[in-house]
């Protein structure tokens, strides 16, 4: 798959341009063109030799030729020759969060920064100040950013760990004599940003029981070895008998992964210390304790004998606790409720019954309302909630009411042809600066379900930012705010939004309250959602889908809330179409 990287030069020549002050047209087809690649679930290769991808809208002549010699030479002349239009280091700023396009091209141009560390000086000597757009609280706000950069090196997305995982995984499973492979750490809990992967791996049989030498017995030096040969690794960190450290290429960036050999008996106990976290581990070693037993990564023991070690369910059973979810372990109370038998059921994938945010072609997706109805269908939902943009996202060619009102009739016409699957009417509706909606409640009125977000001016104060997602929520038509936060994981901070009195005044409104399942988002994030659910408020898991593959998000989501201790009644789409519909009716007039 070499979409992401085609995809990331087209998205880094746009960025080039934007520093240089080139046509704002071509940069936003260079941006399309990225997103497009990035959204296609198929090998670019492929639907390259199948013609597919020179019929896709927004994709010309010009990108085609580009995206050949790629996949051809493996090179694009194009990029190299927009890189030596800047200094490369320029490119490095542009991943402080608070620091666009415009604001690189206005540094560079007018105080000759180009590192991080001028950057810095020129906050430091008050340079930056001067110039016109980055007074105090934009200098405050960069250096924010560069400490958030700074703070966050090192730690991964959640996809990104999961792809390296799977590359590692799919490599081990390819040798002869492997028995177990199972994913640990943080990994395994769907922590939202991953420090490194852990994996576990056991051969067949272990010493002493197959015999050694045998073509179905793999020695731990051997699998450790057959991990470090592969050649995605970049960098071996370690290798010995029964681990290996080694940073691993994946389609973007390099990942630390730990692979570790686990005989067949420790199996289940190594699994639940390496699962951690550190925090619960330390809770279940207490309790052993108190118990005269001694918990490790290779058994729960009294005295000698083994009381528990294959299995992991085991160890929590004979610790006198029910068996608690992967997602729950962050000793966040999940120890006690496990021994009081009271922990609660948790949302499960297949509970979900619909997605209630997703763009077309008509905002800034690339689909159209049948196209993804159908692929949501193949999904196994019941129904589709059609939400695209409001007029004032420009940028993401945003519905004008006019729009609105026929993309409702078109859906009202579609519902009538499809079989098998419902497309609720809906709308992404931008919350504006002065916190109204950028709709009259007339049009809202004619949707089944109305998501309300702040698309901009995310860097506003406290007070700002709290105002207008409290003033959207009083509005009667608006069922659900989505990612509350704003964040996007390690390129944006979150707005500094009171998120209590969000969640409060969401339970007055009747409001519902977004889990968006995009693993840049994962916005509420778990804790939140605990705070929500403890409010009685409901969520909605959406995936915010711009394509058919973008529905393929939500488990991410789902993965967030149950680590919020969501069970299925707690998240609005496991509910019925109908069930929503009336939901959602229960905020409005009359
Ligand atoms: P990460 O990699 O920072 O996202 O977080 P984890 O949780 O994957 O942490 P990592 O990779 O350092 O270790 C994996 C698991 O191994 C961890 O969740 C619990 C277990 N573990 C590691 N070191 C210790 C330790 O000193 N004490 C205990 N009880 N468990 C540990
Ligand atoms: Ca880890
Ligand atoms: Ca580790």
């Amino acid at each position: 798959m070499q979409n992401s990287i085609i995809s990331e030069l087209f998205d880094q020549m746009a960025d080039i341009m934007e520093i240089l002050g080139e046509d704002r047209f071509r940069i936003s087809t260079y941006r399309r063109v990225a997103r497009i690649i990035s959204d296609t679930p198929a090998d670019v290769e492929t639907v390259l030799a199948t013609g597919q991808l020179a019929k896709t809208p927004g994709i010309g002549k010009s990108s085609i030729a580009k995206i050949e010699e790629f996949v051809k030479t493996g090179k694009m002349t194009a990029h190299q020759q927009w890189l030596t239009k800047i200094p490369p280091t320029l490119l490095e700023l542009l991943t402080i969060p608070g620091m666009g396009p415009k604001g690189v091209k206005a540094v560079y141009e007018k105080l000759k920064v180009t590192t991080i560390a001028e950057l810095k000086d020129a906050i430091e000597t008050g340079s930056l100040a001067k110039l016109p757009g980055f007074g105090d609280k934009k200098g405050a706000a960069i250096t924010r950013g560069i400490e958030f950069l700074e703070k966050s090196t090192g730690r991964i997305r959640l996809d990104q760990a999961l792809e390296a995982a799977q590359l590692v995984s799919e490599h081990l499973q390819s040798l002869s004599g492997i028995e177990r492979i199972q994913p640990a750490g943080s990994l395994r809990r769907r922590a939202e940003t991953i420090g490194d992967v852990d994996i576990l791996v056991c051969g067949h049989g272990h010493p002493g029981r197959a015999r050694a030498g045998s073509s179905c017995y793999l020695k731990g030096k051997q699998i450790i070895e057959a991990f470090t040969d592969a050649g995605f690794v970049q960098e071996i960190l370690a290798a010995g008998p029964t681990k290996g450290s080694a940073i691993i290429q994946t389609q973007t960036i390099p990942v630390h992964v730990d692979v570790r050999v686990v005989p067949e008996k420790s199996f289940g106990a190594a699994a639940q210390y390496f699962t951690g976290s550190k925090q619960h581990n330390v809770r279940l070693r207490e309790i052993a304790v108190k118990a005269k037993l001694k918990l490790n990564e290779y058994g729960l023991f009294k005295a000698d004998r083994m009381l528990a070690g294959p299995i992991e369910e085991e160890i929590y059973q004979k610790l006198g606790l029910d068996y608690i979810d992967p997602l729950l372990r962050e000793d966040r109370g999940e120890v006690e409720r496990a021994a009081t038998h009271s922990l609660p059921e948790l949302l499960q994938p297949g509970d979900i019954k619909g997605d209630l945010h997703v763009h077309t072609n008509a905002s800034d997706g690339n689909c159209d309302i049948s196209e993804i109805a159908r692929a949501a269908k193949r999904v196994g939902y019941k129904y589709i909630c059609i939400t695209d943009h409001s007029r004032s996202s420009a940028i993401a060619n945003g519905l004008s009411p006019k729009r609105l009102a026929r993309q409702i009739k078109q859906i009202r016409k579609l519902n009538e042809q499809l079989k098998g699957i419902t497309i609720l009417t809906g709308t992404e509706v931008d919350i504006l600066a002065d916190s109204s909606l950028d709709f009259d409640n007339k049009l809202l009125a004619d949707l089944d379900f109305v998501i309300a977000a702040i698309h901009s001016g995310l860097a506003g104060s406290r007070e700002k930012v709290t105002t207008r997602t409290l003033k959207a929520m009083d509005n009667p038509y608006v069922n659900c705010i989505a990612h509350p936060t704003g964040r996007l994981i390690g390129q944006r901070e979150p707005m500094d939004i009171d998120i209590a009195a969000v969640i409060k005044h969401a339970a007055q409104t009747h409001t519902a309250l977004e889990v968006n399942a995009n693993p840049w988002r994962l916005d509420l994030k778990d804790t939140h959602c605990r705070m929500t659910i403890e409010a009685q408020v409901m969520l909605v898991i959406g995936t915010d889908a711009h394509s058919t593959a973008g529905l393929g998000l939500m488990p991410f989501g789902v993965a967030t809330a149950a680590r919020g201790w969501a069970t299925k009644a707690d998240v609005l789409n496991t509910f019925s179409a109908a069930k929503i519909k009336t939901w959602a009716k229960r905020k409005r007039p009359g």
